[in-house]
């Protein structure tokens, strides 16, 4: 694309708008960067000292939007702002952050969403892509944004895509889409579940014969999903064997596949829990298809031991198992994490409520948890909908949560943080919560 001299307004001052920025510098575009925030709740951007740019901080200047040329949004921004609006009633093209990459990058793309499992899926496929000898750019939501993958020479590319980054989409069409899953998150960003349904949806839009849908065949929202008919569909299933894909026989994970069909032992995985079979099955139909040999494969996705902050255990104090699983920023997920626990839990949860149901935490909060420790923002909406399950507990800030569940949790038991909701009413990520869990553990040991 040729952007010389356009006038491009980049929105979100993150990870993504600096990248974004770089990009668009580096093709010789007169570049403004817009945040809602000002200068000094920003960082210095001295990593951009070499690009030629004019900043519009503290705010968006409907006017600077109106004379655009294109509009480029991080995925954090949403696309119902006023000055996107008026914008967009100018005329002015507005895209993704995911539309400005992939209009430049022609390696071949597997794109993993879904509600949970798409980080521990797309590191998972990435480990066995470089095992393979490609040269694979591995991220989007996951971490660095995929506009920063253009111009590096990657042979492949392996991206992870929360629904933000599949809005504001015009010809994004991956060569495999993977569907894990679906359940109620960020209604915080849409008016109801089917608009968030139908960000996720997106993925397929533009995708046609020659492409491949991988879909999980045991969740009924995925099976309602409209996948345009001319790509074609490869299923997954953790309960059953299927006669095409990836099924399973008790401990054996079976692929069928142009009339073959391999096998795969899973005693030999390391990560654990029904949810990481899942999403190890889905892992490895991309690469099998792709032609990578099953064995290599297989071996790959067995010496993955899991990301941080994911059902990691973190401690042994005071003889309790303490399991740090911040990236659980959802109910669907604390749901799953709860499964593969045994009774007692002391659950720490809470932070930013995204203004979904919490009703599905009912029953595993009965059966298993034995204190639910509540903290951050989203603890009334919680406390009102789950405190009749078990004891329930108020802390006003980690040190408070782990001083509150050590007291609380009897011997042999197991501490989980699994929020259910977001981090960003105390903290500026997931991963700084899960820093502070294990800071504040740390503490409390020395201290006592
Ligand atoms: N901002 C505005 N105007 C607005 C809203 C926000 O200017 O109306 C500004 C904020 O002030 C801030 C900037 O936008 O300065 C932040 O942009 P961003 O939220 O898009 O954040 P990035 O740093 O660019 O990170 C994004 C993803 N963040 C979100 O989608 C919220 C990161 O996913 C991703 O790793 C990164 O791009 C690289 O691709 C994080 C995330 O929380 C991990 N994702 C959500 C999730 O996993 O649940 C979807
Ligand atoms: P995401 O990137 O979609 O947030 P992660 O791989 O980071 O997913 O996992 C986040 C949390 O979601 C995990 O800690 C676990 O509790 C839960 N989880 C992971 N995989 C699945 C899955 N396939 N189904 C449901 N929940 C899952």
């Amino acid at each position: 694309m040729d952007y010389l001299q356009q006038k491009i307004v980049v929105i979100g001052a993150g990870l993504s708008g600096q990248a974004l920025v770089r990009f668009f510098c580096g093709k010789g575009a007169e570049v403004t960067l817009s945040d809602r925030r000002g200068q000094a709740d920003l960082p210095d951007f001295e990593n951009l000292a070499d690009c030629k740019l004019s900043f519009d901080l503290g705010g968006h200047s409907i006017e600077l939007f109106r004379q655009a040329d294109l509009i480029a949004v991080s995925p954090g921004v949403p696309l119902n702002i006023e000055p996107l609006i008026e914008a967009a009633k100018a005329g002015v093209k507005i895209l993704g952050e995911v539309e400005i990459a992939v209009r430049e990058l022609k390696a071949p793309m597997i794109a993993i969403t879904g509600t949970n499992g798409k980080s521990t899926t797309t590191s998972l496929i990435g480990e066995m892509l470089k095992g393979w000898g490609k040269n694979c750019f591995v991220g989007g939501n996951l971490g660095t944004p995929l506009v920063s993958a253009c111009g590096k020479g990657y042979d492949s590319l392996v991206v992870e895509l929360s629904s933000f980054q599949l809005e504001a989409l015009e010809t994004f069409s991956p060569n495999f889409a993977l569907m894990l899953n679906l359940s109620e998150d960020h209604l915080d960003r849409y008016s109801d579940f089917n608009s968030y349904l139908a960000a996720k949806e997106a993925i397929f839009s533009n995708m046609g014969a020659g492409q491949y849908a991988i879909l999980n065949e045991n969740d009924a929202r995925v099976r309602e999903l409209i996948v345009p008919v001319a790509i074609k569909k490869i299923w997954f299933s953790a309960i059953r064997l299927l006669d095409e894909g990836m099924g399973r026989r008790e401990n054996q994970l079976v692929w069928r596949w142009q009339g073959n069909e391999v096998r795969f032992d899973l005693e030999q995985l390391k990560i654990k829990g029904e949810h990481n079979i899942e999403n190890a099955m889905a892992a490895m139909i991309a690469p099998l298809v792709m032609g990578m040999p099953a064995e290599l494969a297989w071996q790959r996705v067995c010496a993955f031991t899991g990301l941080p902050h994911r059902m990691q255990q973190v401690s042994r104090f005071k003889g309790l198992t303490w399991i740090n699983d911040s990236k659980g920023t959802n109910v669907g997920s604390v749901v799953k994490s709860l499964a593969g626990l045994t009774a007692p839990v002391t659950l720490i949860a809470g932070g930013k409520d995204k203004g979904g149901d919490y009703a599905p935490l009912r029953e595993p909060l009965s059966q298993k948890v034995a204190c639910l420790v509540l903290l951050g923002e989203a603890t009334g909406r919680m406390d009102a909908a789950l405190a009749d399950c078990c004891p329930t507990r108020h802390a006003a800030d980690m040190a408070e949560a782990v001083r509150v569940a050590a007291e609380e949790t009897t011997s042999g038991g197991t501490v989980l943080l699994s929020p259910a909701c977001s981090s960003f009413d105390m903290y500026t990520s997931y991963a700084a919560r899960g820093d502070d869990f294990v800071c504040r553990i740390k503490d409390l040991e020395e201290r006592e």
